[in-house]
């Protein structure tokens, strides 16, 4: 697929801070567009998508924050990666916080399935995202995504009916985790996804943790949507984001991850989420979340062949 188009996605009703929906922007200053189309690709900007109205989403309970504008965002965002996903361009999902990924995941997993294809999703991220209207303690809509689109219940206010298709949580893989709830942790045990936490990381190498799921979305013959959340990184290498955990991945861990991910060819949607160009140092987050992508699409330092699957 040499086609790429960006979609921008500015919801920061998700996060219970502002700033996130000026991350769309805040990417194309950086210059991810120049940076692709440098690496050979045709890349075309569709803008950004709106929120639509929704004001049968009645909140189940009084602690979620912005569930109507929430629900819209989830409502337009699904329309549109469903739409994407199955045309013959690659999708780049520009955040935004992680509540778009309500909207992206399933698009993309209702797309998948149009295909014939199943859906596997790495979850890059120091939160497991995990929780549900029940669980969550902040309210916060942008702690729920992965819960959401692995079918767990309650949802159904989001896109005012049930998810059309879900993610089965084998095929989840969640990595670089440093914050998860009580509730979210039992949550995300009984479900069987694959998680890692930094430990696992500093024990065994990030590509050790990787590479075998990677083997098992190539043998299954799957597609492969990542979510890259700005606090996977170490806030020490990307400041611009709401909530810093220290102890993030390296930013030689995350350019192996993306470079490996490059090597599987396997990956076909992406979501950069989290990026709040408000808190950013010098446009540093948003400069090295581009220059991951880049990694991503192929960029190296020396030529290497690509290893096929
Ligand atoms: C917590 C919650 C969260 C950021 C995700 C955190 C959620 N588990 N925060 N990403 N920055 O509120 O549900
Ligand atoms: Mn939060
Ligand atoms: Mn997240
Ligand atoms: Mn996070």
């Amino acid at each position: 697929m040499n086609r790429i188009v960006l979609l921008g996605a500015p919801v920061e009703e998700g996060s219970g801070r502002r700033g996130c929906r000026m991350g769309p922007d805040a990417y194309r200053t950086a210059g991810l567009l120049e940076d692709l189309s440098g690496l050979g690709f045709e890349v075309e900007d569709l803008g950004n998508a709106t929120c639509e109205p929704a004001p049968d989403a009645v909140a189940p309970n009084s602690r979620l924050v912005e569930l109507e504008r929430v629900a819209g965002w989830t409502r337009a965002l699904h329309g549109w990666a469903r739409d994407l996903g199955q045309r013959d361009a690659f999708p780049i999902y520009l955040g935004g916080d992680h509540s778009l990924s309500l909207g992206t995941v399933t698009g993309q997993a209702a797309a998948a399935e149009a295909l014939g294809r199943p859906l596997f999703v790495l979850w890059l991220d120091a939160h497991s995202d995990f929780n549900t209207f029940e669980t969550t303690e902040t309210g916060h809509l942008h702690g729920v995504p992965l819960a959401f689109a692995c079918g767990l219940p309650g949802f159904d206010a989001l896109l005012g009916r049930p998810v059309p298709s879900v993610v089965d949580p084998a095929n989840v893989c969640i990595l670089g985790l440093r914050s998860v709830d009580k509730a979210e942790r039992v949550l995300l045990r009984r479900s069987g996804t694959e998680a890692h936490d930094m430990r696992a990381i500093d024990e065994a190498g990030i590509a050790r943790l990787l590479e075998p799921f990677l083997e098992t979305v190539a043998g299954s013959g799957g597609l492969l949507h990542v979510s890259l959340d700005v606090d996977f990184l170490d806030p020490g290498i990307a400041p611009a984001v709401g909530t810093t955990v220290p102890g993030g991945a390296t930013f030689r861990e995350a350019h192996l991850v993306m470079e490996m991910l490059h090597d599987s060819r396997l990956v076909s949607s992406l979501d950069l989420v989290e990026l709040n160009p408000f808190l950013d140092d010098r446009g540093q987050t948003a400069r090295l979340m581009v220059d991951l992508t880049a990694s991503l699409f192929g960029r190296q330092v020396l030529d290497r062949p690509t290893r096929g699957h």
